[in-house]
């Protein structure tokens, strides 16, 4: 058992994320069996869902002339467009069927303004807007948090980032997450993270 100060974030183990779905990440579903394994470990355990609606801004099918993995400027800066994926109340949003999500103490869902992306569980891209996780850590005693899940380059990367910097040790078992990897994001994501003192174990 991990300390009591120590919570688990299982991030965005969702069925769009999994090969099959609209935004597969390579062997998304490997990472289910591992997790589920972990959860008895941790006396905290949360879980994050992408949870868009169908307009959302993060979309490229909202932007006439813009292909899916093309970059904009959004004015909270630059946004990758995504295929439409993780659409509120649908299979793809759903978390893949063998999670169990019967463990989860508290779920964050995000990425819900359809004009800003939400990548973080604890603020939306804007860097600003809180989704009120730290507040709900702190209540619990947590000082250090623990990542899995998807994608490891993206929402795992952002929600390590802001943890590092609200002052939480970080940890990112990288064995327990898979990423996207668009032009290198995945060597980028890892350097950023360990630039900011998040331990990746492997
Ligand atoms: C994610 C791209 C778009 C993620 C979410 O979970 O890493 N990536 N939305
Ligand atoms: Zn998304």
């Amino acid at each position: 058992m991990r300390p009591a100060t120590e919570a688990l974030i299982v991030v965005d183990v969702q069925n769009d994320f999994c090969p099959g779905g609209a935004l597969a990440v390579p062997g998304g579903d490997d990472i289910v069996a591992e997790i589920n394994a972990l959860l008895d470990q941790f006396e905290l355990r949360v879980f994050t869902q992408d949870w868009h609606p169908a307009d959302h801004a993060s979309f490229a099918s909202n932007h006439d002339g813009n292909d899916p993995y093309s970059v904009i400027d959004m004015p909270y800066g630059a946004q990758v467009l995504w295929p439409d994926h993780c659409v509120q109340d649908t299979h793809g949003a759903a978390f893949h069927p063998d999670l169990d999500t019967s463990k989860a103490d508290h779920i964050v869902r995000k990425g819900f303004h359809p004009e800003v992306d939400s990548y973080s569980a604890f603020f939306e891209n804007d860097h600003e807007t809180e989704t009120g996780l730290d507040d709900y850590l702190n209540a619990k005693g947590i000082t250090a948090v623990t990542l899995v899940g998807l994608a490891t380059d993206f929402c795992v990367q952002y929600t390590a980032l802001d943890a590092a910097k609200l002052g939480y040790k970080v940890t990112v078992l990288e064995h327990a997450c898979r990423g996207i990897n668009l032009d290198g994001s995945l060597e980028e994501a890892r350097e950023a993270m360990l630039d900011a003192n998040v331990v990746l174990e492997k």
